[in-house]
């Protein structure tokens, strides 16, 4: 099991694409474990993107990412990762495939829309830096009598 943190960036949201985006990822199969409406501080948003830090586009990515709320989605499931990656697209729009969600609604590397952890061990550290323990919701799909709804 793998977790990634998905972000449904402000274009996505400001456009209204927040729903499609989320159905794409429960179609999947990808289990929503916490999700959550906030508005990024720029200290989180410099955290979240650190490894970004001496690229010439850091301080327009920080000024985007913390522009008006974001949609956090924590994801949990068999490779989470690369399959959340693979339904959101590669970075350039331009460049994405057709049916995943930059190849089907953007154009714009500065307007990607949705954010996806890049491997099994920064999905764990994003998805905690987004959300407390007690916000996630781990193996729901199991119900008080041990039945599972897959
Ligand atoms: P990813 O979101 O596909 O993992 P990363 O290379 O990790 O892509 O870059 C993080 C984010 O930084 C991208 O999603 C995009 O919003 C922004 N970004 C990356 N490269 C550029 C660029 O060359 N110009 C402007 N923004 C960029
Ligand atoms: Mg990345």
């Amino acid at each position: 099991m793998e977790r990634t943190l998905i972000l449904v960036k402000p274009d996505a949201m400001q456009r209204g694409l927040a729903g499609e985006i989320i159905k794409r990822f429960e179609q999947r199969g990808l289990k929503i474990i916490g999700m959550k409406l906030l508005q990024i501080s720029r200290e989180l948003a410099e955290r979240h993107y650190a490894v970004h830090r001496e690229r010439p586009f850091f301080g327009a990515l920080v000024d985007y990412i913390t522009s008006a709320p974001v949609l956090a989605i924590a994801l949990e499931g068999s490779d989470a990762v690369s399959a959340a990656r693979m339904t959101i697209g590669a970075t350039k729009p331009a460049e994405a495939a057709p049916g995943s969600i930059r190849g089907d609604y953007g154009l714009e590397i500065g307007r990607n829309l949705v954010h996806g952890s890049d491997s099994g061990e920064n999905g764990e550290i994003e998805v905690a830096n987004f959300f407390a323990a007690s916000e996630l919701r781990s193996g729901w799909s199991r119900d008080v009598d041990g039945w599972v709804f897959e």
